[in-house]
């Protein structure tokens, strides 16, 4: 889709959808919000604006309730709502008792929750997100504390500005805090990087980061298949071949963890990484 941002002040004559809300401002008063596409300067669309908000987990029990907890207390530029999809990815720990216990105590954050029987990998729980998504943009959260949901706004703004269609964040620049950790995996996050570069012909900096936002057509419409940390190379090369796909990237801080604090992606997902950066540029 062609989107061009609108000038400001916007005039929306459309009685089905009577309000918009542009560079974060709502223009007309109306008890819905929406936000605005457009089209070769034209008005394409206005929507009620949501955010869905997909938290793929495999044995996250000691960090998913603060994670939820996080996400009900950013509030959202614009008043745009929000829609937590967690799924639970086979867990074995008491992933699924955190969750149904938070969401009785917490009524005012809509979550929806999604079990796989077995274990599938990161990159099928966030398909099943992606296809239970009622909202008209998507965040990946993951379930553990390293990224930050007060953040969304960050990368939100491109998109409520009117130039985005899907935002990457990254940590490997801006000011925000980073923790100091291990030195050869930025070393191989920049060679993956590099290599999807190579191919796909953008300029990002962090292609592995986690918090990835796109409008929800665009997500929708993307066939992925990869189950595991290969969502990353394979989302980022579909994307990149969308025509006039509008790509940005925001600074975002990255408070990690170490092995013995529960992180899991290996050395073996840096090899699976590089053929999945070969399979979904040159073959897929
Ligand atoms: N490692 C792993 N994570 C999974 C799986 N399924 C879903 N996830 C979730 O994917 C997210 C990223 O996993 P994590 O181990 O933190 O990876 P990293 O931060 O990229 O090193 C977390 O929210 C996990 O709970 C899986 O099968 N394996
Ligand atoms: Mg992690």
């Amino acid at each position: 889709m062609d989107g061009i941002p609108l000038p400001v002040p916007a005039y929306i004559d459309d009685r089905e959808h009577i309000s918009c809300l542009f560079a974060g401002t709502r223009l007309s008063t109306t008890s819905q919000k929406g936000l605005l596409f457009t089209r070769n300067g034209k008005l394409d669309k206005v929507a009620v604006v949501k955010l869905s908000i997909i938290v793929p987990a495999y044995n996250e029990g000691a960090t998913i309730g603060d994670i939820c907890e996080k996400i009900r207390q950013v509030e959202l530029a614009g008043g745009i709502e929000k829609e937590v999809i967690v799924v639970n990815d086979g867990s074995s720990d008491n992933t699924e008792e955190v969750v149904s216990r938070y969401s009785e105590t917490h009524r005012d954050l809509p979550i929806t929750y999604f079990k796989h029987s077995t274990n599938r990998g990161k990159g099928a729980a966030i398909r099943t997100g992606i296809q239970r998504a009622t909202g008209d943009l998507v965040i990946i959260q993951d379930a553990d504390l390293e990224y930050d949901p007060q953040e969304y706004n960050l990368l939100l703004k491109p998109i409520v500005d009117g130039f985005a269609d899907v935002v990457y964040g990254t940590r490997f620049m801006g000011g925000n805090p980073h923790r100091v950790l291990f030195f050869w995996h930025t070393i191989g996050n920049r060679l993956l990087t590099f290599l999807s570069n190579m191919f796909t012909n953008l300029n990002l900096t962090d292609m592995e980061a986690c918090y990835k936002l796109f409008r929800a057509d665009i997500i929708k419409s993307i066939h992925l298949q990869e189950g595991r940390f290969g969502f990353e190379p394979e989302v980022t090369a579909k994307v990149a071949r969308i025509p006039n796909v509008r790509i940005y990237e925001v600074g975002i801080s990255y408070y990690g963890r170490t092995y013995r604090e529960g992180k899991k992606i290996n050395w073996k997902d840096g090899f699976k990484a590089i053929y999945c950066i070969l399979k979904y540029n040159l073959f897929a």
